[in-house]
Formats: C-alpha cells, sequence, structure tokens
C-alpha cells in the first residue's frame, strides 16, 4: 500500500479534457471560459505546506512526467475515458488516485478499479474525512457524501487558477443542486442520500464575491433563484458592490415575485432560462413541472424590460417531438429576441430517471459516453429517427447563427439600445470564432474583459449603470 509509504507532500488535481474539446471541430473559446472551481474547492482542505498543482487540459497541456503523491481527478461524462487513462497513469507510478465527480457518482463500479478512492457525490465532506484518512494511513476505498452543508467552507484555492488562461476567471457558485426533479437532469442521481438543494450563507456567499477582483461575475449555480429568500438577500447585499452578472434560472422563478427585478438591480446582465420546449407533453414527460403552463413571452418580456439578455436551453428529441420540432423552436427563439441559444439532443445521463425509463424501454443506443455530448444521438427517439433528431439539431445551430436570424432577434427588443448590443454580443460570439482562437493562442484573453464589459453596457431599462460580459453557464455551441 503505496500510501503508508509516502507523505502526501505533492498533490495535483487533473481536469481532463472533455472529449469534444480535443476533437478537431473543437471551439477553444467555450473551453476557456470557467476554470475548474470545483477541484479549487477541494484544494482549499489541502495542508498548506503541500505542493499543490492543478491543471485542466482545456487550457494546457498535462504534464505527465512528474511524481505527485496524491492525484485527484474530476471525472464528467465525456473525460471519463481519458480520466481513466490518467489515473491509470499515476497509480502505475504509486501514487493515490482519487476520482470523483458526476460520473464517478453514477457509475461508480465503472470507476473503481482506476482508483485508490472513489467518491460519490459533493466533496465537502468526504474530501477531508478521506485526507484525515490518508494521514493516519488508512484511507477508504470509497467515500458517499452525506453531510450537505456549505457552512464554515474554508475559501476556495483561487490562486491555483491561472486566471489569464479564461474569459471568465471569476465563476462563483453559492448554491449545489435545484429544487427540481426534471427527468432528465443529473442533479437527483448526484444529490441522493442527502439534500440535494442548499445554499450558502448569505454573508459567507457575499464575502466570497468581494475576494473576487475586477467587476464581473458569472454564478455557475444551476438555479440561482432557486430559493427566493436567499437570492434577495444576496442581490440586496450585491447591491452596493458594483458588481456585474450572469447567471442560470428557470420560467417559473423568473415569472414568480420581483426576485428578477432586485437580480436586476443588484447587476444581472444575462440569464440561462431552460425553457427546453414549447411543447407541453414534452415538459410533462421530462417532469419538467415547473415550466407547465407558463407563459415563455411573459417570461421574455420580463427580461426584456430588464435589459437582461437570455441564453434560451432547448431540447430535441423529448417524446412527442416531430420533425418539425427544429423549424418551430428556432422560428420562436428568433421572434422572441433570444440573444443566444443552447440547443441539446436528450441525452440519458447513466443514473438519470430518464435513462432508467430508456434502458426499459430497450431504446438505448450505445454506452461510448464520448458521444454522451448532446450533440449526438445515443437513444432510439419516438417521433422522428435518430437520423432525422441528429439532422435537425444541427439545422438548428445554423439556422439560429444565420445573419439574417441574428438581424431579427436583435430586432425583436423594445429598446434599439438592447438590439444594437443583441447583435454585437450575437455575432460577436457565433460569427468571429478565428478571432476568438488566435487571442487564446496569444494568451490575451485577460485583455478582451474589459473590451466584453464595454460592448454588454447597460441597456436603460436596468435599475443600475452597470456593465456586463460573456454568456450563459451551458455556452451556446
Ligand atoms: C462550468 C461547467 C461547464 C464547463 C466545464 C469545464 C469546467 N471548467 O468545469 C463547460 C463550459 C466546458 C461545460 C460544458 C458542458 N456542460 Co457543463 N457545467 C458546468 C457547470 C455550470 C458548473 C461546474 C462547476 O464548476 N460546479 C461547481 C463545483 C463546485 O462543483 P463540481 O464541479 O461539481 O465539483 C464538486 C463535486 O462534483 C465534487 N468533485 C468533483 N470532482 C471530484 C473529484 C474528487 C476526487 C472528489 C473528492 C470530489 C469531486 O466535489 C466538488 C465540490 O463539491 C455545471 C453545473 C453545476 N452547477 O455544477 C454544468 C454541467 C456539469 N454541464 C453539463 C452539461 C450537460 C454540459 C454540456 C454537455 C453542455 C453542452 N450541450 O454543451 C457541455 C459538455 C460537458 C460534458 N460533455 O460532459 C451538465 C452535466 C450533466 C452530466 N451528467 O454530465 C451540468 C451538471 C449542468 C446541468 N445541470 O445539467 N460545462
Ligand atoms: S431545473 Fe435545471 S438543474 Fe433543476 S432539475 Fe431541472 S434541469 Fe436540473
Amino acid at each position: 500500500m503505496h500510501y503508508l509509504l509516502r507523505r502526501t507532500r505533492r498533490v495535483k488535481l487533473i481536469l481532463p479534457a472533455l472529449t469534444e474539446a480535443t476533437s478537431p471541430y473543437w471551439r477553444p473559446i467555450k473551453y476557456s471560459l470557467f476554470p475548474p472551481l470545483g477541484l479549487a474547492t477541494l484544494a482549499a482542505y489541502l495542508d498548506p505546506d503541500c505542493e499543490v498543482t492543478l491543471q485542466d487540459e482545456h487550457v494546457e497541456p498535462l504534464d505527465l512526467d512528474d511524481d505527485p503523491d496524491l492525484v485527484v481527478i474530476q471525472v464528467y461524462i465525456t473525460n471519463a475515458y481519458r480520466a481513466y487513462r490518467i489515473a491509470d497513469h499515476y497509480r502505475r507510478q504509486g501514487a493515490h488516485v482519487a476520482l470523483g465527480g458526476l460520473h464517478v457518482t453514477s457509475l461508480p463500479e465503472e470507476a473503481a478499479p482506476h482508483a485508490d478512492t472513489i467518491f460519490l457525490g459533493p466533496g465537502e465532506d468526504t474530501f477531508p474525512q478521506f485526507l484525515r484518512d490518508l494521514a493516519d494511513g488508512a484511507p477508504r476505498s470509497r467515500y458517499v457524501s452525506k453531510l450537505r452543508t456549505l457552512d464554515d467552507l474554508p475559501p476556495i484555492r483561487r490562486d491555483l487558477i491561472q486566471r489569464h488562461r479564461y474569459l471568465v476567471p471569476n465563476s462563483i457558485v453559492v448554491s449545489r443542486g435545484c429544487p427540481h426533479h426534471c427527468t432528465f437532469c443529473y442533479k437527483d442521481a448526484f444529490f441522493e442520500g442527502g439534500r440535494s438543494f442548499y445554499t450558502q450563507r448569505v454573508d459567507a456567499a457575499l464575502a466570497e464575491i468581494a475576494r473576487l477582483p475586477g467587476r464581473h461575475l458569472y454564478f455557475l449555480d444551476d438555479h440561482l433563484l432557486g430559493n427566493p429568500k436567499f437570492a434577495r438577500e444576496l442581490f440586496t447585499g450585491m447591491r452596493g458592490m458594483n458588481r456585474v452578472f450572469q447567471g442560470a434560472a428557470t420560467v417559473d422563478s423568473i415569472l414568480r415575485g420581483n426576485t428578477i427585478e432586485d437580480a436586476a438591480a443588484a447587476g444581472l446582465r444575462s440569464l440561462f432560462v431552460g425553457f427546453e420546449t414549447l411543447s407541453p407533453r414534452g415538459l410533462a414527460g421530462a417532469g419538467k413541472r415547473q415550466n407547465l403552463g407558463r407563459d415563455y413571452r411573459e417570461v421574455i418580456r420580463r427580461l426584456d424590460d430588464l435589459g437582461i439578455m437570455i441564453n434560451g436551453s432547448f431540447v430535441f428529441g423529448l417524446d412527442g417531438d416531430d420533425p418539425d420540432v427544429f423549424r418551430r423552436t428556432v422560428d420562436w427563439a428568433v421572434s422572441s429576441g433570444v440573444t443566444t441559444a443552447t440547443f441539446h439532443v436528450l441525452t440519458p445521463y447513466p443514473g438519470t430517471q430518464l435513462h432508467t425509463e430508456m434502458a426499459t424501454q430497450g431504446r438505448l443506443l450505445t454506452n461510448n459516453w464520448d458521444l454522451y455530448d448532446t450533440r449526438h444521438v445515443v437513444y432510439q427517439p419516438a417521433g422522428l429517427s435518430a437520423d432525422e433528431l441528429k439532422r435537425g439539431y444541427d439545422w438548428s445551430y445554423r439556422a439560429f447563427s444565420e445573419w439574417g436570424a441574428i438581424i431579427a432577434a436583435a430586432s425583436a427588443h423594445q429598446s434599439l439600445k438592447h438590439s444594437i448590443k443583441h447583435f454585437a454580443y450575437s455575432a460577436g460570439w457565433k460569427k468571429f470564432e478565428p478571432a476568438w482562437d488566435f487571442v487564446i493562442r496569444l494568451k490575451q484573453l485577460a485583455q478582451m474583459r474589459p473590451l466584453l464589459e464595454a460592448i454588454l453596457s447597460p441597456v436603460g431599462h436596468a435599475p443600475t449603470e452597470a456593465p456586463v460580459a460573456l454568456e450563459s453557464r451551458h455556452v451556446p455551441r
């Protein structure tokens, strides 16, 4: 048992590249947005005397010639094979390898042969316990998170994040999980065995915000408005902080009370909204009760009034979808003035209710996790063929990104200023890919932040004067 022979002095944390990020068609900017916040969160529990490195393969080649004592790897579904190869490599060298994250939680038996220790669920309770056990020479092979709290967290090791490599280094999460239960979402599986939605204390969240330099923030929370009381207090506290930020929320939370106005007053300038489908049958089938019977146009109007840009999320391939779903959805998004869209092919992630349903019905087409990226069809759809679904999905991105669609969507706003900003933002995102790649290669992303903030300044309706920056947690393709 090597951990008895080696003291834990050198620790390496790795986010292996998602498979699609290494394909010839990858979009470097999409993977240069957010730093590995989960790993930086875990690093906070390490002894300050440890020599710690954090490597994100999306933004730099991995150095695999080193000799760490402990290797911590975050496993998503489409980096799982890569993660296992890296894990095997370090285990051969005698390091203690710890694997955790969404995919390990979904399929622990698959991950276990590649690790000395696996972790199921969030790591805030289990990782410190593991470190204590490791120091005692008796680490377990499996830890399952049960105690769910964000109280008294040590400050995230943001010093390990190479800020210059990311467009949005100020990403932050002030909650975990979500109060809803959509059947295609990882959430229930990941948080099984304990609370599945909980927030930080407001004062701690505000303190974390205060530690971040610059003005722009990106909240990576699944549902920033999920707890209205917490959200209101957070936004009240942020009012004097001169921040601009982006986040994600559900349609019902936008329509309920005045939380969205409070958010705008605190600096919210763009929001990822899970519309998912225009079909009530599709919503019901996906367990998306919070969307059922809600007036999507009213959601749009309310956000538009506040000058908040929208990144609409849409899922194709729900039961009930027919070959016309793509045109209907794109037409609606364009005519509604949705700024950017994230389209997904419905994907039954292992561990989800959707996956169980598909498996029971014998509709799963492949277990190749590399294809579970919401761009490929991995199950047999009901109302259209797999090929129609894939072609319709690809068509939707193309159609939504055409100049005509950009101009039409930008023209849909009440305010001319909003239209101009929509146009600049949307075109900048969709039409200038080579320019982004060039900037990344020159390692000059940091120089782009003030420019983006300037381009995306407020549109007049918004209750504060703050400018804004880039788009969405699930960034559009
Ligand atoms: C940032 C992000 C990305 C980044 C990922 C790179 C990065 N820098 O992290 C980018 C933009 C590349 C991305 C892309 C996509 N994403 Co994304 N993304 C996120 C997001 C918004 C935040 C992740 C985060 O930082 N969380 C906060 C930290 C604190 O939590 P964490 O990372 O989970 O880490 C904790 C635990 O997981 C655990 N842990 C993790 N690793 C380890 C390892 C060990 C050893 C231990 C002990 C613990 C541990 O401990 C940490 C602390 O508790 C999440 C949603 C969310 N709120 O988590 C979606 C999310 C991960 N994405 C999702 C999806 C669907 C996608 C896309 C497919 C979207 C698309 N169509 O393009 C793509 C491709 C992803 C893929 N193929 O798997 C889904 C994943 C579903 C799934 N089952 O895999 C999520 C969960 C959103 C959702 N609600 O559906 N994404
Ligand atoms: S609202 Fe979003 S985060 Fe919450 S369960 Fe549904 S898909 Fe998941």
